[in-house]
């Protein structure tokens, strides 16, 4: 196997390291602007207000985030501890039509770059203010699926808008709440593209798996076409994503848990046990 400068991969050892190898070379060939420098200079940060958890998942799509999102939030509430699971774009009533607008809105195809990093972000600092840092406060657990990083990857890597103008605008929505944890769960383009493929054609109420509405909190549930704007995008900015990814991955290695999501579902899930479990004895239950 070829050896990079890549960040800790779990992965079960009878697994095919085919497009590992592939990602792992073309991030190593891509001229990684983002290389061994944290998105703010501060890996795995934790504010000291902070009682409960705050954990990100991150990847392209069909990488397995919601199934996983699911898989934990269950096997917290099982143990006892509340959990929010919230999605980006969305996870308020504004983001939600935020989102909309992003995704699936028919004026959506003239949207600039730079109006898809302002979106993104208005609906993050939305959510970050409304629901993150009050659940948080109240010690729960807080799973989010996408988070800066997807900005990162997709703004940066993928339109490539410059990195230092979406640092700034990043911080600004974001303020102090910083993920604790991250998993980048990874699949080969082939198989995002597949799973993508092999969605339900028809309407979805875009609402993931898993319960994304916080107590006393009803975002709306607008009705979609399961592809999106974003997802009309061509293989090579799906590719430069991906390589967004690994930087992101080599910068912060502490934070961000690089996993082969091609494993079976419960190779994954365990994974993201390992790393999560041992966490909870450092924050609050109420
Ligand atoms: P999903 O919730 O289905 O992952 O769609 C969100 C889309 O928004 C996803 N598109 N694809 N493909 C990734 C994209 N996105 C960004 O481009 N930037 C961001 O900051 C976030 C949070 C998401």
């Amino acid at each position: 196997m070829l050896l990079f400068p890549f960040p800790p991969l779990e992965r079960g050892a009878d697994q095919s390291v085919r497009f590992l190898t592939t990602s792992l070379l073309s991030s190593a060939l891509f001229p990684i602007r983002w290389r061994r420098r944290s998105i703010f200079g501060s890996d795995c940060a934790k504010p000291r207000e902070m009682k409960g958890l705050f954990i990100t998942f991150e990847g392209t799509e069909g990488s397995g985030k919601s199934t996983q999102i699911q898989l934990l939030a269950e096997r917290l509430r099982a143990a006892g501890r509340i959990v929010r699971v919230l999605r980006e774009p969305g996870g308020t009533p504004i983001g939600e039509e935020v989102r909309h607008i992003l995704k699936h809105s028919e004026q959506s195809h003239a949207m600039t770059a730079e109006a898809e990093l302002l979106l993104m972000n208005a609906s993050r600092a939305q959510l970050v203010r409304e629901v993150i840092r009050p659940a948080l406060a109240a010690g729960d657990l807080v799973l989010c699926d996408r988070f800066y990083d997807s900005t990162i990857a997709y703004q940066g890597y993928g339109r490539q808008l410059d990195l230092n103008v979406l640092r700034t605008i990043i911080e600004f929505a974001v303020g102090a709440t910083r993920p604790s944890l991250t998993f980048l769960l990874l699949v080969p383009i082939e198989v995002s593209e597949a799973r993508r493929r092999a969605r339900q054609p028809e309407m979805s109420n875009d609402v993931p798996p898993g319960e994304t509405k916080p107590e006393g909190h009803t975002p709306p549930v607008i009705r979609e076409p399961w592809r999106d704007r974003i997802e009309e995008a061509g293989r090579d900015f799906f590719q430069r994503v991906e390589d967004g990814y690994g930087a992101i991955a080599l910068a912060e290695p502490r934070r961000v848990l690089a996993i082969d999501s091609t494993q079976p579902v419960e190779a994954v899930a365990a994974a993201i046990w390992r790393r999560v479990e041992p966490l909870l004895e450092q924050t609050k239950t109420g």
